[in-house]
């Protein structure tokens, strides 16, 4: 997946390079940089003491040494001094300049802390929209696998109005049953029979409006029943006027899952995996659900996760990596392989 969040010390995640949030003298410190100059070694004080340190936003770059990482890109975050002191800018520079330097090194695989979110004081909800905006942005341009590594709980993550805005959607949609691990597959494809065959003919003796819905939809119907998940993507993708690279990389898929799904017509995705290009293609409510019904699934009310993609589409906000940052808050799955 391009773009990950984990939560996770970030001195154990095996990834061509991580990002230390170092101080400008790049000799080592408390927080994460402590972390990464024990596990690395001594060796890694030694090279550091090379480079003459780094500026604010600058990315410098050596060997990992005992680290599982192969390298480790030093950046020099800002210390927050109440946001109006360019903090913002030179935390998007942090990211940026080590993304470069990763793209200089064709690392396939880079993995971040919350630069600066720790005792240089830079809030944590901001700091992780900064790094997702920046990374996000990257990652639609570029190939490469991001971690975004999470050391302590959540819930400081989202912006305090996001977050409420979300829980009261979540509790006035969410239904109490909420069997959210369960294979839920059979049950989905009784909602497709519902719904492709009896929900058209119940609803054209309805009102006139309904009545033309459903006989555009039984056009549609007859036209692509047959159409599989990966036509039916192929189809939309041609009909927005997409490249396939456009397309996977809104929906955080890699290249090699995307070819996949090109080259087999019956390719059965996971859900995460189909929201995701439903996400990526700007799908309305009802066409999300079309494309989920080919792959099987549904969105229902009793899982969270299904309510917080239906907030999204709702309020028409397709950026796949700010929904992934709210579905980690959540706990749930994140959109993508
Ligand atoms: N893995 C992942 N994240 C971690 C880890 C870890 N092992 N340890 C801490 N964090 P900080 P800063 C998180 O203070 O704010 C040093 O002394 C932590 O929860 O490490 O950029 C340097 O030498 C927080 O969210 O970095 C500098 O002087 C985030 O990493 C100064 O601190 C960053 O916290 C840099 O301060």
């Amino acid at each position: 997946m391009p773009l990950e969040i984990i939560r996770n010390d970030i001195t154990k995640v095996h990834v061509d390079a991580i990002v230390n949030a170092a101080n400008s003298s790049l000799l080592g410190g408390g927080g994460v940089d402590g972390a990464i100059h024990r596990t690395a070694g001594p060796e890694l004080l030694a090279e550091c003491r090379t480079l003459g340190g780094c500026e604010v936003g600058q990315a410098k770059l050596t060997k990992g040494y005992n680290l599982p990482a192969r390298y480790v890109i030093h950046t020099v975050g800002p210390i927050w001094h109440g946001g109006k002191n360019n903090e913002e800018k030179m935390l998007a520079d942090c990211y940026r300049n080590s993304l470069l330097l990763a793209k200089d090194y064709q690392f396939e695989s880079i993995a971040f802390p919350l630069i600066s979110s720790g005792a240089f004081g830079y809030p944590k909800d901001l700091a992780i929209k900064t790094a997702i905006a920046v990374i996000g942005d990257f990652l639609l341009k570029n190939e490469m696998t991001v971690y975004l590594v999470v050391f302590d709980k959540t819930a400081f993550m989202l912006s305090e109005k996001l977050f409420s805005s979300i829980t009261q959607y979540i509790d006035d949609k969410y239904i109490e049953e909420h069997p959210d691990d369960r294979d839920n597959r059979l049950e989905e494809r009784q909602i497709l029979r519902e719904l492709y065959i009896e929900e058209p003919l119940f609803s054209s003796m309805d009102a006139p409006i309904t009545a033309e819905k459903s006989k555009r939809s039984l056009v549609d119907i007859v036209s692509q029943l047959d159409e599989t998940f990966s036509q039916m993507l192929l189809r939309l993708i041609g009909e927005k006027g997409l490249t396939d690279a456009e397309t996977y990389k809104k929906a955080n898929i890699d290249r090699k899952l995307f070819s996949k799904i090109r080259n087999d017509i019956n390719y059965k995705p996971s859900k995460s995996t189909a929201i995701a290009f439903a996400i990526a293609l700007n799908l309305s409510l009802d066409e999300t659900k079309d494309i989920l019904l080919k792959a099987g699934f549904a969105l229902s009310n009793s899982s969270k996760f299904d309510i917080i993609i239906q907030y999204f589409i709702e309020e028409q906000n397709y950026n796949i990596f700010e929904i992934n940052e709210v579905l980690f808050a959540f706990d749930q799955i994140l959109l993508g392989v």
